[in-house]
Formats: C-alpha cells, structure tokens, sequence
C-alpha cells in the first residue's frame, strides 16, 4: 500500500522544514511521497518545503484550509495513494507517531484513524484551546451519534477509496476554510467507514504561535458542517 502524507501550509515557513525533514527521516519506509500545498504563502513556505524533500503545489492565492487539503487529496487520488495522512504545516504533530495513526490501516482493520490528543499528551495547553476543543468533539458526538475524543485534531489518516465515494463531495466550495476537516469526519460515519482513535501529541509553541484561526468567523466554519446536518435532519 502506498502512503502520501498531505500538509496544509500558510505562511510556514519556520517550521515547515521541520515538518518535512522529520516526515522523511523517522517515517521512512512507511510514507511514500510528502506533498505540501502552500495556500497562497507570503513567505518562503514553498522554497524550503521543496529543498527539506516534499512536492509543492502552491495555491497563488489563499483559499483555506479545506481547499489545500484538497488540492492535496486530489493529488492523491490523481497518483493512485492507497492511504492519506494529513497533518498540520505548523509542527504541532509529532511524526515519529505516523506510525500509529496508520498502523490501523495498515492492519485491515480501519478506513479512517483520528488522532487523538486527549489519549496522548499535549505540551503547553492553553486552557482556552483546551475547553474548546473539548466542547467542539462533545457537539460532534451528539450529532455523529459515535464517541469521537478529539474531532478538531488535524493529525488523521484515511483510505484514499473513502474520498473517492461518490456520496462524499468534497468539491464543495463552502468547504474551503475549517468546514472541510469535521465534514469528512462527519460523513465517513454516516456512511459507515469503520472508524478508531489513536493517541497522539500535540504541542503548543505560544512563543512561536499554534494557530492562525480567528475568533467567531473561524468557529463558525468549524461548526457549519454540524449545524447544517442538525438542519438537514430536521427537514426531513
Ligand atoms: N488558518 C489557516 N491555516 C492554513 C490555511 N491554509 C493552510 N493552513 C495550514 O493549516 C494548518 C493548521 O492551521 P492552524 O491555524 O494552525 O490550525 P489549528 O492548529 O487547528 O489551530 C497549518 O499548517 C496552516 O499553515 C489558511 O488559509 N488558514
Ligand atoms: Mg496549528
């Protein structure tokens, strides 16, 4: 099986090659190629992805979060990968734990891995991050109706065949900034993909910055894939 590993990446270009050169050398063996979408960087995000190893689309502009993963998904399936990773550009995930998040794949056992923070460790939790990340995976768990402990954690694995499903539309353009993440989580269960959680770290670097999300605008994004299936079952 073929294994791709796709970074969202914006304005990286600090970490970055962290990422990158980590991928390589303690996932070797297990990860074929490692593709870096840089969506609409101002920096040199794109430069030392591609010289730390990694194939780089860059987006000329910003679309999102949702959009780069695409882009990356869409290559993935364009070059016949049997499993995605996608982890986060900004160093918050440990590669050393590829390993693990595709383990259940590798196995035969699963289609989609979530990492999962709250059975790992996080270094450095920001108490406000903390409250609401568990806030968000107890609203995903009320409506996906299957206990997920950590649904907003990007580090996560999956088989390339569950985005090829026709019933799962990822070309949606309301999807471009955090909506795409919680919709494909939301819709492998609806549609049955045999689903685990593993442990994972995630640190937090407050000196360097953990998030470019924005207060509100950010939130709501996360939860429209929620709301709008709160509402379409209401319509029906
Ligand atoms: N926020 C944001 N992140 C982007 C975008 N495009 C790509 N990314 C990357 O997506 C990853 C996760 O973003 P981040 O803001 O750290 O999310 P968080 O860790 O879940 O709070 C990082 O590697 C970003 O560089 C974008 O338009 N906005
Ligand atoms: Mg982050």
């Amino acid at each position: 099986m073929s294994t791709i590993v796709i970074i969202p990446a914006m304005d990286e270009e600090k970490k970055i090659g962290i990422v990158v050169s980590g991928i390589l050398k303690y996932a070797e063996g297990l990860v074929d190629e490692v593709i870096v979408i840089d969506d609409g960087s101002s920096d040199k995000t794109a430069i030392v992805a591609e010289k730390s190893g990694a194939t780089v689309i860059s987006h000329p502009k910003n679309k999102g979060v949702g959009a780069a993963i695409r882009t990356g998904i869409d290559y993935a399936v364009q070059n016949n990968f049997d499993i995605c990773v996608v982890m986060g550009g900004d160093a918050q995930d440990d590669p050393h734990e590829i390993n693990r998040v595709i383990s259940p794949i590798l196995n035969d056992t699963y289609d989609f891995v979530q990492g999962s923070r709250f059975y790992g460790a996080v270094v450095n939790f920001p108490i406000f991050r903390k409250i609401t990340t568990y806030l968000f995976s107890l609203f995903f768990k009320i409506v996906a109706g299957v206990k997920i402990t950590d649904a907003s954690n990007g580090y996560r694995a999956f088989r390339t065949k569950i985005v090829k499903d026709q019933k799962i539309n990822l070309h949606q353009h309301w999807l471009d900034r955090y909506e795409l993440e919680p919709y494909l989580l939301l819709q492998t269960i609806k549609k049955g993909y045999k689903i685990t959680e593993v442990p994972v770290t995630k640190m937090y670097f407050k000196e360097l910055g953990y998030s470019k999300m924005k207060p509100i605008l950010s939130w709501w994004h996360i939860l429209r894939p929620l709301i709008k299936e709160i509402f379409h079952r209401i319509s029906i």
